[in-house]
């Protein structure tokens, strides 16, 4: 049996989670139900990175401490994976004792070993990245990831020794070529590694930011968040003294997106060098969802929630997609649209009418003892389809290669499908003489129910778990148990319908068709009047200030106002001026659609729509109950 540690990125807690950490933690779930399928010893961390500056402030502008902020978001994450079926043995979080301590353990350990000296350095710093960029990797003056000004920080901090690990690192990943997969990723940090490698500031001053964890050997500094957060990996299955891991630490593998591959590729391999902890087994990297063209970050703003979909399509399909679009290592646009199609395609019709054929014809015949008829040439190409589906799968899933262990799969669907199609059991049925045969298409069929049943767990695990449940297997599945061509029986079937239900997409928008409790609560098709949340999401609302109103000439209704948006200006007009003296509106904050095809009234171009409510003869303007900075999101 051979050990296997999984993590997934800690995520930070001043967003809820979105898509693409539903993506992570999927694919990482769908990992480790793999491995456990294989027989291996799995443990599967996840958690959340709950310190930095960046926590406290989203905490301060919510009224609350950054405690009971990272407390409540936390709770969403472990509720958020709960929901979703995903099998993490362990939840870290920064901020508990088990963390800090071994943190702090750490950092005394490298300040004793003369790893870390105090400093003083200036450089352009992003605050929403909390981290410093160099010349090179500046876009425009702005930070690449958020697109917004840096700001130039000098201060006294203490230095990890990076720079001196330049040559080790680079030898080592020559040397181990699987050490960062896929290679893009590997060549990418060997990319970094060509410039110069700078010494890594660990500490932030208490006197700029109080939320991390503090120095041990100097209590007027906190830890650096990334140099707090990448040791959760060890300090979860650490057990003083500190070299105890459970004998899981050797075993460790990372998931992580491409966004946070250098302190994964470069600070975490130096950090635990220096600490003298073993080396990670291997960084694992996959690419970037975006959504309509632009990259799908909370920052920017454009999220999906996990759950909206899940809710409409179910997790198998959501998590099908998920794993099924993306080539491992590489970018993947997302659209429900699309994901309604892999669910019609793939689910409803490939695996959905099989699993449905195959239990309705082996349920019409009952159980079969024994069958007798010989296996004939298309009965061995489905047994012999099968070992490659699963040789493909074992061989794929080496290098987390969902994709392709998912297309192996499906090749195999469409192989006895079509075998199905050809052998007729319907016209077997209707001939006594061919009962025999019939048997035998039927025993075929049935023992690819139970190869499916098994292979499909990792993937869609609740319909794996229902089509074992109706060839009465209630055992735990195990990958030794996926071979075909060793049965002579018929198990008694009960009928599979519906797995996937198709989704009608001649709907005006894609949703599952009305039925059961959804029609009765007259949602779907029939529409009640209600819209999917991701339509709302189209809409978008931001906060603005009037900069400037002024009546239009030959308009009663009308207004034009200068209004700030964020770092944009614009112009609006808006029909209250009967209710609004236009001088009380400057410097007022309303709301506005900003997202809206610009329109133009009495000859002005028109940017955007006032919102406002009204009664009777009252019209109110929408304004802020609490003061928030122009181009902040309402939703
Ligand atoms: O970076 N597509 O946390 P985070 C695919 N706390 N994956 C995505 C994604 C997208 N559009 N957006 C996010 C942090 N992810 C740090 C990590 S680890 C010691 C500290 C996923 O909340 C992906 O796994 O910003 C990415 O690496 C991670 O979320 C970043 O999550």
């Amino acid at each position: 049996m051979s050990t296997f540690y999984l993590t997934t990125p800690i995520y930070y807690v001043n967003a809820r989670p979105h898509l693409g950490h539903a993506c992570t933690t999927i694919m990482a779930d769908a990992m480790c139900r793999y491995r456990r399928l294989a027989g291996d010893r799995v443990y599967f961390l996840t958690g959340t990175d709950e310190h930095g500056e960046r926590i406290a402030q989203v905490a301060a502008k919510a009224g609350t401490s950054p405690q009971a902020y990272a407390d409540e978001i936390a709770a969403v994450f472990q509720e958020t994976w709960r929901r979703l079926g995903i099998t993490n043995d362990d939840f870290i979080r920064t901020t508990e004792p088990r963390h800090k301590k071994v943190v702090q353990e750490i950092l005394q350990r490298l300040f004793d070993a003369g790893e870390i000296y105090f400093g003083e350095y200036g450089g352009w710093y992003c605050y929403g990245c909390e981290r410093f960029y160099t010349e090179k990797e500046i876009v425009d003056g702005k930070c690449p990831d958020h697109q917004t000004a840096l700001t130039f920080i000098k201060e006294k901090n203490y230095f990890f020794k990076m720079s001196k690990y330049q040559d080790w690192l680079i030898k080592h990943l020559e040397d181990n070529p699987g050490f960062i997969q896929p290679e893009r990723y590997r060549n990418e940090v060997l990319g970094f590694l060509r410039e110069p490698l700078q010494d890594l500031s660990i500490s932030r001053p208490k006197s700029r930011v109080v939320w991390g964890i503090p120095l041990p050997f100097d209590d007027q500094y906190v830890t650096y968040v990334w140099f707090d957060a990448l040791l959760n990996y060890y300090s979860a299955v650490t057990e003083p003294p500190l070299e105890k891991t459970r004998g899981l630490w050797d075993h460790v593998q990372h998931l992580i997106g491409k966004d946070i591959l250098k302190p994964h590729g470069v600070y975490w391999p130096t950090m635990l060098k220096a600490a003298g902890i073993p080396l990670y087994r291997r960084l694992n990297v996959h690419g970037y969802w975006s959504l309509g063209g632009s990259k799908m970050s909370k920052s920017i703003g454009n999220v999906v929630e996990a759950f909206q979909l899940t809710d409409k399509y179910g997790h198998d399909a959501f998590r099908y997609f998920l794993l099924r679009e993306m080539n491992f290592g590489l970018d993947a646009s997302f659209s429900e649209e699309a994901l309604v199609e892999r669910l019609n395609a793939d689910l409803a019709n490939d695996l959905g009418n099989l699993v449905s054929r195959a239990t309705t014809l082996i349920a019409a015949s009952g159980p079969i003892a024994r069958v007798t008829a010989p296996v004939e040439t298309a009965d061995r190409e489905i047994a012999e389809a099968a070992a490659t589906a699963r040789a493909t799968v074992e061989q794929t899933m080496r290098d987390f290669a969902f994709q392709k262990a998912l297309a192996g799969l499906w090749a195999f669907i469409g192989t006895v499908n079509r075998y199905v199609d050809a052998s007729a059991p319907w016209a077997l049925a209707k001939d006594p003489a061919r009962r025999p045969r019939l048997e035998r298409v039927l025993c075929t069929l049935a023992d690819s129910l139970g190869f499916l049943g098994v292979m499909l767990d990792p993937f869609l695990p609740d319909a794996a778990r229902k089509v074992r449940e109706a060839l009465g297997r209630g055992e735990t599945p195990a990958l030794d148990a996926a071979v075909m061509g060793q049965l002579d029986t018929v198990p008694r079937v009960s009928r599979v319908s519906g797995l996937f239900p198709r989704v009608d997409t001649k709907a005006s928008h894609p949703g599952p068709q009305p039925k059961g409790e959804r029609a009765a609560q007259g949602e779907g098709e029939t529409g009640g009047g209600k819209i999917p949340i991701t339509d709302f999401q189209k809409v978008e609302l931001r906060v603005a200030e009037v900069l400037a109103a002024e009546r239009l000439p030959k308009s009663k209704k009308l207004l034009k106002l200068t209004i700030q948006v964020g770092e944009e200006t614009r112009t609006l007009v808006a029909g209250v001026a009967e209710h609004y003296d236009p001088a009380s509106l400057v410097g007022r904050k309303v709301v506005i659609v900003a997202n809206l095809q610009p329109a133009t009234l009495m000859g002005v171009e028109s940017n955007g729509m006032v919102l406002a409510a009204s009664h009777e003869d009252t019209v109110s303007l929408l304004t802020l109950d609490k003061d928030v900075p122009s181009g902040s999101r309402v939703k």
